[in-house]
């Protein structure tokens, strides 16, 4: 996290890049496809939401703490893992429907502010239960304050009057929602609220929690029911199985697909499959899934013409941008601003909205 926060020339210069992305002249729209609500809470929101609850000291530890591993050289599995217990931090402050309808709203709002033309959310809804027993929140609340967060923040219109257009993804948690039963509910959830929003259904979690089996059927369910579907798949060794079972499935697009990519069987299966694959260049770095953005695994599938999309994972939690992963994507691998461009609008359809609404804001782009 320091790394990427520092003033170093690197750091200005990425800056720059970034901001003339998305100058007047030179203006290209973003089409963010993988990111999560909380991992994109707006810092000074979570310290805020924190401090009301009494345990804003903890944010900031938090964080450090998960990334220091990073430098004391743990193995990659290891930092992974300790990335999921920052996102406890946002979850205990956000157990409120009121609050999730904030975060989503302002998670709108900031995708807009970076120059984004669509922005497909996703996030898990889930049961709270209070101190006293009581549900603080339910899964049902929660999807209804994400919709609402959404609307909030002017982003289910259809692309035409030419703001930023917010869609949901419900996700299936790997940890939390660890029984077919509560994958089902999430899958009918997504069915119900895709009148206000709701396009598809994730899966995505700690990667080393649950199996394919616990959720396949959830899934088919899904894709009945008309959802697209999204899955998180090799983002750690030694799941070989599952992701050919992932890529089996066809899912509308694959999210990191690291390990996927680094074996020749898998890989050859995923091209010939030509399913759209999300990098996260910063994530994937600052939980050592990679070493470096130079060796990053965009660079083979750029090689081979993969159908690729550059996301930002988690905005808070790894401190980046879309129109920063653009600009890094630029400096790693040559790639001109108008490769963003065409990158960007070749995304907007891999995305899960209606077709009428991706005509709509391709126009704009
Ligand atoms: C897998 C991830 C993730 O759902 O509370 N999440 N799952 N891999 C990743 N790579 C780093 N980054 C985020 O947002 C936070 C949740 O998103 C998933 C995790 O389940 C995390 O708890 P929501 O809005």
């Amino acid at each position: 996290r320091q790394k990427v926060r520092c003033d170093s020339p690197r750091a200005l210069f990425l800056h720059a890049c970034a901001r003339a992305m998305t100058s007047t002249r030179g203006c290209v729209r973003g089409v963010e496809l993988h990111a999560h609500v909380g991992g994109c809470v707006r810092p000074e929101t979570l310290r805020e939401l924190a401090r009301e609850r009494g345990f804003e000291s903890k944010c900031d530890e938090v964080l450090e703490r998960a990334f220091s591993c990073a430098a004391a050289n743990s193995s990659p599995g290891e930092t992974l893992k300790r990335c999921f217990d920052v996102f406890a931090i946002a979850h205990a402050a956000c157990d409120t429907p009121s609050a999730i309808r904030r975060v989503c709203a302002e998670c709108v709002e900031d995708f807009r502010a970076d120059g984004c033309a669509y922005v497909e959310l996703r996030t898990t809804p889930k049961d709270l239960v209070g101190a006293n027993g009581e549900f603080k929140m339910t899964k049902r609340s929660y999807t209804e304050a994400a919709c609402a967060g959404l609307a909030d923040a002017g982003g289910l219109g259809d692309g035409s009057d030419g703001r930023c257009v917010a869609r949901l993804v419900l996700s299936i948690d790997r940890g939390r929602d660890d029984t077919k039963e509560k994958a089902m509910e999430t899958v009918q959830l997504a069915a119900e609220f895709m009148h206000r929003g709701v396009v598809g259904v994730d899966l995505s979690g700690a990667p080393h929690k649950g199996s394919w089996e616990l959720y396949e059927d959830a899934l088919k369910e899904a894709r009945q029911l008309g959802l697209g579907i999204v899955l998180h798949c090799g983002e750690v060794v030694d799941t070989k199985d599952e992701q050919a079972k992932m890529i089996a499935f066809k899912p509308e697009r694959l999210g990191h697909c690291v390990y996927t990519v680094r074996d020749d069987d898998l890989y050859g299966r995923l091209l010939a499959s030509k399913i759209p694959v999300e990098l996260c260049l910063t994530s994937n770095v600052m939980t050592r899934s990679c070493d470096s953005v130079s060796e990053h695994h965009a660079k083979k599938l750029l090689r081979d013409g993969a159908p690729i999309c550059f996301c930002t994972d988690d905005t808070w939690v790894f401190n980046t941008t879309l129109r920063r992963e653009y600009a890094i994507a630029c400096d790693a691998f040559g790639l001109t601003m108008n490769d963003i461009r065409d990158m960007a609008i070749r995304a907007m359809n891999f995305a899960l909205c209606d077709e009428h609404v991706k005509i709509k804001v391709i126009e704009q782009m």
